[in-house]
């Protein structure tokens, strides 16, 4: 077929695409060179090869290749073009358009003509009988005057047709700019509003004067109408936007829309539904992030798998893990626990957060006049654990803190009672790879007072909420945290580095605020003066420990606020506690009620971090808290309404939370969640929250792509965005907090 563009072995004029939704277009450039020969198969297919076995036609200006039945390898049926020269450090774009009779996904490289057929680059469309438009820019690392373009076809037990049409591969091109599709101009939360809680959405418009708006119901009838508010230009998105505000209609539905300035939003339900499935989704999160244990298909259909790390090879690891050499003279068993995110590692820091924030959902939920504790009780989770008598959501926490302890310098040994700052391969490993495939040496790395501090506050917490449930497992938590508080105050400085190979790093060099949030989990929990002294003396205690940023692994003094507030206690400034949280939460609406799209999130500078998703609903699990506190409407209204954005009211008008919304992430970065890499493997479960814009952009991908990105427009959903797109066990226990806090309120008077 013939290009929609002049292209053939020559200079090719690209007309820049105008920007749209706050993303720069790419600069048209003068010198790309087209590198392939007969793309279009216009006139035949030569030159192009094929292995013996491949039967190669040209049909209708295509090239269609029959694979035999029964190839194993990927190589075994192969369609190449030889000569493809490659120049290390210029910029390439390979396109074409290819279709299968059947779900097939070959493996598209450039490659190494000879032994050992080195892959410089690799794309692994997902085809079927509908072509598909394969776009991939890519900078060379190599110099290689005649590379192979290769399409490996082989790997299946059936024969099968491959037809491909109008290659190409340019050298010379612009970075290849993003352009979402942004869709529906109005944008709303795509899951469900409560029937009696806050209903805003935001609408992107050159309009500068209020516009009329129409909420519809299914059969598109309009049920309510208004006027919007024009709010200016939006920093996080660079967009001139306005708000509507449907509180006031009530009825419960499903199929709404909203229509304004000729445009017509993503249906939503007026229900609490979706977030009774919400609670439990993001919480059987865990189960399958697990290691060290088979994930049971008939528990988790489509996600079962065998179990990692457990030595049976090519694992080599974690039964009996040492550290680097010289740095100590023991192994420990380190099997379980959860791992961390989309690496097999597995990190004290990160992992005590999210243990407590699962085992603090529980107990806030026992504690708080809304809360529903029968609905995550025993059985809800679908757990190897269910049916023990003990809420799955401890069971879920309980095998993070049984991994926590593990993670203990042993007593005898030299710094007995801390705790190693992590376990995690000694090289990074590419995707995708299941866990049980890993085949990296594992190692334990140095410990650290902040891991040390992570234990001693999880297993002091573990000691109380366990204590109903299993006193000896209580007891053993205690004893840990006790030992692991006394090692920390011998080791004050124990800091692990921000240089790391095979795992992140999670290093920190501020460790009061760990020292506060351990202080205050073993004071609630043994009430003892040592600890209360230490509370009321520790300079944190008066400050203000609600950043605009909120709460994470690496700053965790509002943990110890939260609880202090929440937790009964006899802490004689506890009014002044409570009233603090009160008075972070009104800044917190603050900034929300100034944000056109509703966020109570503004990070110094607009610069969105690693992982804003989760800051986002940290500042509304504050916000909930507040409302338990003092049980003012505008508190629940905060919180509640922090989850549209979420959910899909955002400047690329989708949900972040996989399986819910018109149009969700879903291709997380994840080794074994690689469906984008290989069809035969899943999307990430339902439920699973992509970390989300990241104004620093720190993976290859989102640099070429998301160059000169506004904040909200920091984000790819593509499995390489490390930076902007991961799933991890920290960033899952803040969405598992506010829709647990949202499914509470039932219709929003909860
Ligand atoms: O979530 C972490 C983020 O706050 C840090 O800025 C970043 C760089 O240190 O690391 C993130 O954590 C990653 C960890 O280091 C390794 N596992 C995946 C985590 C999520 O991306």
């Amino acid at each position: 077929m013939k290009r929609r563009r002049n292209a053939v072995l020559g200079c090719v004029v690209v007309l820049a695409v105008a920007a749209s939704g706050g993303v720069v277009s790419s600069a048209a450039h003068a010198d790309e060179v087209e590198l392939i020969a007969n793309g279009t198969f216009d006139d035949g297919t030569a030159p192009w090869w094929s292995t013996p076995n491949v039967r190669v036609t040209g049909v209708d200006g295509r090239l269609c290749a029959e694979v035999p039945a029964g190839t194993v390898a990927s190589y075994d049926a192969i369609v190449g073009l030889d000569a493809v020269p490659l120049v290390a450090g210029e910029r390439y774009r390979l396109t074409f358009s290819a279709s299968a009779d059947a779900a097939r996904q070959p493996r598209v490289l450039v490659q190494l003509p000879v032994d050992p057929f080195t892959p410089y680059v690799e794309v692994r469309p997902q085809l079927g009988a509908t072509p598909v438009d394969v776009r991939h820019t890519f900078t060379s690392t190599v110099d290689l005057p005649a590379a192979q373009v290769q399409f490996q076809l082989g790997g299946a037990a059936e024969a099968w047709t491959f037809c491909l049409d109008d290659v190409s591969l340019l050298r010379g091109v612009g970075p290849d700019i993003h352009q979402p599709d942004t869709g529906p101009r109005v944008r709303v939360n795509q899951v469900a509003y409560l029937p009696h809680g806050p209903k805003n959405a935001t609408v992107v418009t050159t309009a500068v004067t209020a516009l009329p708006w129409r909420l519809n119901n299914a059969r598109g009838v309009a049920v309510a109408t208004g006027r919007t508010r024009p709010r200016g230009v939006d920093q996080s998105s660079g967009q001139n936007v306005h708000s509507v505000d449907f509180t006031r209609y009530v009825a419960k539905g499903a199929g709404y829309t909203l229509v304004v300035d000729g445009e017509t939003s993503h249906p939503f339900d007026i229900s609490s539904a979706a977030y009774e499935r919400l609670r439990v989704d993001a919480l059987k999160f865990y189960y399958t992030q697990r290691s060290g244990v088979a994930i049971r298909e008939d528990l988790r259909p489509g996600y079962g798998r065998p179990a990692g790390h457990v030595d049976v090879a090519p694992n080599r690891g974690d039964r009996a893990v040492g550290c680097a050499p010289g740095a100590c003279a023991y192994t420990l068993d380190v099997t379980g626990g959860w791992y961390d995110a989309g690496d097999h590692g597995k990190y004290v820091v990160n992992g005590g957060i999210s243990a407590y924030q699962l085992m603090n959902l529980w107990e806030r939920t026992t504690l708080s006049r809304t809360g529903e504790p029968r609905r995550l009780g025993d059985r809800n989770l679908a757990l190897p654990e269910s049916g023990n008598g003990v809420p799955d959501v401890l069971d879920e926490a309980r095998w993070q803190q049984e991994w926590m302890l593990k993670m203990q310098v042993p007593a005898g040994q030299p710094l007995a009672g801390m705790a190693h700052h992590k376990v995690h391969d000694v090289a990074w490993t590419g995707l995708p790879l299941m866990p049980h495939q890993d085949p990296q040496p594992r190692q334990l790395y140095p410990p650290s007072t902040a891991a040390t501090l992570n234990l001693a506050a999880t297993a002091a917490q573990a000691a109380r909420v366990f204590q109903r449930h299993d006193r000896t497992f209580a007891r053993r938590n205690l004893a840990a945290a006790r030992a692991a508080w006394a090692a920390a105050l011998a080791h004050p400085a124990a800091y692990a580095p921000a240089e790391s190979v095979g795992g992140g790093p999670y290093d920190d060099t501020e460790v009061s605020d760990e020292f506060y949030w351990a202080a205050a989990q073993l004071y609630l929990t043994t009430g003892e003066r040592q600890f209360r002294t230490y509370l009321l003396a520790s300079p944190l205690h008066r400050a203000d420990v609600f950043e605009p940023g909120g709460f994470f692994w690496r700053d965790v003094a509002a943990l110890a606020r939260l609880d202090l507030a929440l937790v009964p206690n006899g802490l004689p400034d506890r009014g002044r506690i409570r009233a603090s949280v009160l008075t972070a939460a009104d800044r917190y609406l603050a900034t929300q009620s100034h944000h056109p799209y509703g966020v109570p999130y503004a990070p110094a500078g607009n610069v969105w971090e690693w992982g804003s998703n989760s800051a986002i609903l940290n500042n509304a699990v504050v916000l909930a808290a507040a409302f338990e506190i003092g049980r003012q409407e505008r508190h629940r209204t905060g919180a509640i309404q922090a989850m549209d954005y979420i959910l899909g009211r955002n400047a690329l008008n989708q949900s972040y939370v996989t399986g819910y919304g018109e149009l969700f992430a879903k291709n997380q970065h994840s080794r074994w969640y690689a469906n984008q890499l290989d069809m035969t493997l899943p999307h990430p479960p339902n439920g699973t929250l992509a970390g989300g814009p990241n104004s620093n952009i720190q993976d290859p991908v989102a640099q070429e792509r998301l160059a000169g990105c506004v904040a909200q427009f920091c984000y790819l959903d593509d499995i390489q965005s490390w930076s902007t797109n991961e799933l991890t066990i920290n960033w899952n226990a803040s969405l598992a907090s506010v829709a647990s806090f949202v499914a509470d309120q039932d219709d929003g008077r909860g």
